[in-house]
């Protein structure tokens, strides 16, 4: 039993171990099995990775191999830009860094110039700009065509003598800029100088005099502006005051005493479409700030003659308060430019289109002398008068001598005295002086080269280089220049045709508010074109009910009010030489009898003709646009005909004409005498180089340039070396899509000077840019069609070298190449 016993015992104790070792057996199992699993899963992952690895390389291979094998664009041409600033400068050239510090060297040693270079004030003498003078034309021409040396480099010195008693603007000749030794006050037979200091143009210096009035007015007059708008000018913070400044003319005050109405503003992003109901008459005459005075006061459309009258009446409590809250700056603010509104489009994040040149830039630039296809000019940046082209030749022939801007007026209305008196002349502000940095991808395209120009002014000793003030680029307009499909078999079956590839020079000048374009435009069939496009922001006032037939509502108390902007440009044609005639083509209605061919029935029929008519004298040849006189203009030289004896002529065409209504001769109208004509023709004078003044914003009650004085002497214009002075313009009423910018669309006013009978047929014709397509076998349409380009196919790929990124890390490192810092 005891045996059995044990056996029994065994057997449990067996089976307790086989149990145990089972566990065991099972435990270690699932742990080798959980070890296996672990181990399978950590191979799957390495394995996932290996063969992402393996996928990753293979494709950086396949993106190594890919750059290697599609070059960058633009090497297979090595492109020719030389846009540095040469030793010697050429005849259209620009004044050099060197020539420039080199005149305000030798000005600076003049003792009885009294010239200073720093800690400048109002009774400072010192320089507002400097310019190259374009020598006379026909030493110019004579250079260039009869290779005579070419005249010597001078410089126009405007300096500011505040110094003086009375203070004076003086205008001085500097020669020779190699190393300047003379100064001359210019003798103009037809203007006068020195000016009257009152004319004077914007300088930085003049603000800062302005400043000190604002001291006054935060003296006088600080908690009413605290009380009525929560803002000072002076030690304000965040909350602070600006204003707008509007010179008033001579014209409309009847006198030279320097006067503006100011209109205050919110000092936000951005102030001119953040008034308060607060404009300050402020006499800003002589030299002494302190001087500098508040003469009439609008304090929510009531008048007082000062700041002191209301000051009384405000605590007496005779004037209406005004009460108006500083705007909460945020990104949502309407007057900011950071992106809001609608959900950002496009949904997804892509990229805009860019630009390529496949080949490299098809245009070369030397210094500021550029070729595009048949086309070479000159281009620069006038201190005064801002953009020009000079010497503009298409296949050899010089066609004009100069384009160039003149001037940029903006005339404004409205019940507030701040816009009826609101005449902006604006190269006031020296264009040359505001032409500042354009934005890749954005201002120009990608693929532009930049040119930078220099500039001296006020408070600075040396010039200071605007970086990428011009851009160079050739567009693909994406538009057939020309083109004809003729898809019927009887009719031939073919088709030929071409885009409009054409070069572009453009620059925008930021004159405070508005911003203009302006394109130099050249088509390979031989058309120039210039452009001007206004964007920007508006200048707005307050709202009330006397401004509604002047302007809409377009925000919380904001009135956008009308206003006329009207842009002179001087076209100087050389159409084969400058022995030039100016013809219209009179288009007229003519009456003709068709009874010979139609049985002796006597029917009459109205159609169209024109007349050719030539214009003989200056007056004879103003231009006023007359929707019942329809014509054509044209400009040749009487000794160069086609074979078919035709004149060969350029045309000369407007797009945004638009008519001046003021009346002629009237208060501010005498500073804009251009805009009466769309397009005046004169004879070339040395001494009628600009239309208009710096001046001019003041000096209409006798301007320093009298433009109706080019006219008025009424010169023989036949066969004569003969100028153009084209105004075109528009009136805009804004609206609350100009908020916060005035768009482009439609604001683009152009000048098209084209070849008429200049050439037998279009000169594009010779471009490799055009497309032929043709029957194989004109006899059996069956065999196809042929593809005709006029270039041997480049590797057909390339990769972009632009980076957006490439600008943002230059600003970043170089903030000054875009803001003031
Ligand atoms: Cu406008």
């Amino acid at each position: 039993m005891e045996n059995c016993a044990n056996i029994i015992h065994d057997y449990y104790l067996l089976i307790s171990f086989q149990i145990e070792v089972k566990k065991k057996m099972d435990e270690n199992l699932r742990k080798s099995v959980t070890r296996w699993r672990l181990a399978s899963a950590a191979l799957v992952v390495l394995c996932a990775l290996l063969i992402i690895l393996v996928i990753g390389i293979v494709m950086s291979k396949n993106r190594e191999i890919q750059a290697k094998d599609v070059p960058s664009c633009g090497l297979r041409f090595k492109s020719n830009m030389d846009t540095s600033e040469p030793e010697h400068p050429d005849i259209f050239h620009d004044l050099t860094s060197r020539e420039m510090k080199a005149v305000q060297n030798y000005l600076i040693s003049v003792p009885e110039l009294n010239l200073e270079l720093s800690n400048l004030r109002m009774n400072s003498s010192y320089i507002a700009g400097i310019d190259y003078i374009l020598p006379p034309k026909k030493d110019v021409l004579a250079y260039l065509d009869d290779s005579r040396s070419p005249p010597a480099r001078k410089a126009k010195v405007i300096i500011l003598r505040g110094d003086l008693n009375p203070p004076v603007v003086e205008e001085y000749v500097v020669a020779p800029l190699s190393n300047p030794s003379s100064h001359t006050l210019i003798d103009y037979p037809n203007r006068r100088n020195p000016v009257a200091f009152s004319m004077r143009p914007f300088t930085g210096i003049e603000f800062k005099g302005i400043s000190e009035v604002m001291k006054k007015v935060d003296e006088q007059i600080g908690d009413i502006l605290r009380e009525s708008y929560g803002a000072t000018f002076n030690d304000c913070g965040d909350t602070c005051l600006y204003y707008l400044p509007n010179i008033v003319s001579s014209a409309i005050t009847g006198d030279f005493t320097r006067r503006m109405w100011l209109q205050v503003a919110y000092l936000v992003e951005y102030y001119t479409i953040h008034p308060v109901d607060l404009l300050l008459y402020v006499n800003v005459d002589g030299t002494d700030p302190s001087q500098f005075r508040v003469e009439k006061v609008v304090y929510g459309g009531q008048y007082r003659n000062s700041l002191a009258e209301l000051a009384a009446d405000y605590v007496s409590g005779d004037v209406v308060k005004s009460k108006m809250t500083f705007p909460t700056v945020d990104k949502n603010l309407f007057s900011t430019l950071h992106r809001r509104g609608f959900p950002a489009s496009p949904t997804e994040e892509q990229r805009q289109p860019q630009f390529v040149e496949p080949d490299g830039a098809r245009y070369r630039i030397k210094h500021r002398q550029i070729e595009y296809m048949n086309w070479r000019f000159h281009v620069r940046m006038a201190t005064y008068n801002g953009p020009q082209i000079h010497d503009v030749r298409f296949a050899g022939k010089r066609i004009a001598y100069e384009i160039g801007l003149q001037e940029i007026a903006a005339f404004y209305a409205g019940d507030a005295p701040t816009f009826r008196m609101a005449n902006y002349i604006d190269s006031v502000a020296s264009f040359g002086q505001q032409a500042r940095a354009l934005v890749p991808g954005v201002d120009c395209p990608e693929t532009a080269t930049y040119l930078s120009t220099r500039q001296v002014s006020d408070n600075q000793e040396g010039s200071v280089k605007s970086e990428r003030s011009f851009c160079v680029f050739e567009l693909n307009t994406g538009y057939p220049l020309r083109r004809h499909l003729q898809y019927y078999h009887f009719r031939g079956s073919f088709y030929g045709g071409m885009v409009d590839n054409c070069l572009i020079v453009r620059t925008i000048l930021c004159l405070n508010n508005y911003d203009y374009i302006i394109d130099f435009i050249f088509h390979q069939s031989g058309i120039v074109e210039t452009k001007i496009v206004s964007t920007g922001y508006i200048f707005g006032g307050v709202y009330n009910d006397q401004e509604k037939n002047y302007g809409f509502q377009i925000a919380d108390q904001l009135v956008g009010n009308i206003h006329h902007h009207l842009f002179n440009f001087k076209v100087d044609l050389d159409v084969m030489g400058t022995s030039n005639r100016y013809e219209t083509l009179d288009i007229k209605l003519v009456n003709v009898s068709n009874s010979k061919w139609l049985n002796g029935l006597n029917t009459i029929q109205s159609q169209i003709k024109f007349d050719r008519s030539l214009k003989k004298t200056e007056l004879d040849a103003v231009y006023k646009y007359n929707f019942d006189t329809p014509k054509e203009h044209i400009f040749h030289n009487d000794a160069f005909k086609t074979r078919f004896n035709v004149p060969r002529a350029y045309k000369v065409q407007l797009s945004g004409m638009s008519k001046q209504i003021l009346p002629e001769d009237k208060l501010n109208e005498r500073s804009i005498p251009w805009a009466r004509y769309q397009m005046a023709v004169t004879k070339y004078s040395d001494n009628e180089v600009s239309s208009s003044s710096i001046y001019g914003n003041s000096d209409g009650l006798q301007p320093v340039v009298n433009f109706t004085q080019y006219l008025a002497d009424d010169e023989n214009i036949v066969d004569e070396d003969l100028v153009l002075w084209m105004s075109m313009g528009m009136y805009h009423i804004p609206h609350s899509e100009d908020l916060p910018l005035t768009q482009t669309p439609g604001k683009h006013m152009t000048i098209l000077i084209s070849p008429y009978n200049y050439f037998p047929e279009d000169p594009s014709m010779s471009s490799r840019d055009q497309v032929r397509v043709q029957l194989k076998e004109p006899s059996n349409p069956k065999a196809g069609v042929r593809v005709d380009r006029y270039f041997n196919k480049p590797n057909t790929a390339c990769v972009s070298n632009y980076k957006e990124t490439d600008f943002d890390k230059d600003v970043e490192e170089n903030p000054r190449n875009i803001l003031d810092v």
